[in-house]
């Protein structure tokens, strides 16, 4: 018996199941480090990185750009189709979870009835591959931003009957969501956001997507999803300027609404760039809120300023990743989803499989230098070493809010004179390549 699943049909005849051959192999379809029972640290590889792949990515995209057409022909022709190469691919893959948005499985319509029960037939079909395989849903979510009705927006359009459209179909994604056990449900900001302030009501719309955001917990709740909610931040692309611009403004929105009992963050390598931000500062800030969710493994390209989506190969920023992951305890319900497309010219099908085995490559790397580093407490003595001064008297009563400014400008007065002390960066930044390189 095959060990993958199979349709009717097989959509990558070319490729069995993707196995461990370490880092010797010459087996292009092979991993070379992810190794999916190898513990670390008391849990397998697989329990640590929960893998997703993206069904939009993946199985919907067709290399097309604004200049020029498809240039990748996928075979599959209807949902079913489209599940079995679906399933077909993450049982050979490997992948424990997948993604998706509500119309990349599920066929789209202008008539809400028939929008509702395509995508429970849709359902139905997902389950039934769910089960025959074991792949579970990460998350899903509503595709609110390509259609045109979406163009002002959806949950902070300007015209009601649009966000009440988009309730619709939050509300069916949410409804699928139960149904298939999903364990996190994600809003990415889409086109919430502003091409001009001379025709944009700021706050109105800020309070309307607060409130929208507030109806989904709730109808969520009461049909019994457990997971959580996530927002993914993002600071342009498709607005001129999104609301969910970063993290810290994310945390901030959250709270400022009551929203954050509920709601944490799914964080994006490629987003956090176009933010100007590092991947590692991104997640740092959720987990620092006790918010971080789950991730979008991708990467950017520093020479330009859009989404590539490409997939993650940067071992040393899958390291910085991993760092702060670990140091919060992992991932939680969240994973590392793939949310990252083969380039316009990559267009042989196995070429989603190398895709894949290298960014998971890449993390599985990033997963055991980070758990050594974290484990030999190297950089860790260094860092609270750097902060000892607020471990005992007067630092210490001040940590603790006993001091006030007059009492800090007295104990500055008698203090001795100050030397200077070096942030050590480059021996830290040695010391890290010894890491990686050992
Ligand atoms: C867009 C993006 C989306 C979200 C889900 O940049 O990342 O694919 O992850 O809507
Ligand atoms: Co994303």
């Amino acid at each position: 018996m095959a060990d993958y699943y199979r349709g009717n049909k097989e959509y990558f005849p070319g490729v069995g199941k993707i196995k461990f051959e370490g880092k010797d192999s010459d087996n292009d379809l092979a991993f070379k480090f992810y190794d999916e029972n190898k513990i670390i640290s008391g849990k397998t590889m697989k329990k640590h990185l929960r893998f997703a792949t993206a069904y939009w990515h993946s199985f919907c995209a067709d290399g097309s750009d604004p200049f020029g057409n498809g240039t990748i022909r996928h075979p599959w022709k209807n949902t079913e189709e489209k599940a079995d190469a679906a399933f077909e691919f993450f049982s050979k893959l490997g992948t424990p979870y997948y993604c998706f948005h509500d119309i990349d499985a599920s066929e789209d319509a202008d008539s809400i009835a028939e929008y509702e029960d395509n995508y429970k037939k849709t359902t139905e079909i997902l389950l039934e591959r769910q089960n025959a395989t074991g792949v579970k849903l990460l998350w899903n979510t509503a595709n609110v931003f390509s259609h045109p009705r979406y163009m002002n927006g959806a949950s902070t359009n300007p015209d009601f009957r649009i966000l009440a459209r988009a309730a619709t179909q939050v509300k069916a994604s949410l409804d699928a969501n139960v149904i298939l056990g999903g364990e996190n449900y994600v809003f990415w900001g889409g086109r919430e956001g502003y091409s001009t302030l001379l025709n944009t009501n700021m706050k109105k719309e800020l309070n309307h997507m607060a409130q929208f955001l507030a109806l989904a917990r709730d109808y969520g709740r009461k049909i019994g999803f457990k997971g959580s909610f996530l927002i993914e931040p993002k600071p342009m692309e498709p607005t001129k300027h999104q609301y969910d611009v970063d993290s810290a403004t994310v945390i901030g929105f959250l709270k400022e609404h009551g929203l954050d009992k509920d709601f944490k963050l799914n964080i994006e390598a490629n987003h956090a760039t176009l933010a100007g931000h590092s991947f590692d500062h991104e997640l740092r800030v959720c987990a620092d809120a006790g918010m971080l969710g789950s991730v979008d493994a991708n990467r950017g390209d520093p020479q330009n300023g859009w989404d590539t989506d490409q997939f993650p190969t940067d071992v040393y920023d899958a390291l910085k990743a991993m760092m702060v992951i670990l140091d919060v305890g992992g991932l939680g319900t969240g994973g590392l989803n793939f949310d990252a497309k083969v380039r316009r010219n990559s267009t042989d099908s196995d070429d989603l499989f190398y895709a894949h085995i290298g960014g998971m490559d890449t993390f599985a790397c990033a997963l055991e230098i980070a758990d050594k580093i974290i484990r030999d407490g190297k950089l860790k003595t260094r860092m609270d070493k750097r902060y000892e001064s607020f471990t005992f008297g007067k630092g210490l009563e001040f940590e603790q809010g006993k001091m006030t400014l007059e009492n800090l400008r007295d104990y500055a007065l008698h203090d001795s004179p100050i030397s200077q002390v070096s942030g050590k960066q480059e021996l830290i930044e040695n010391i890290m390549n010894q890491y990686m390189f050992a």
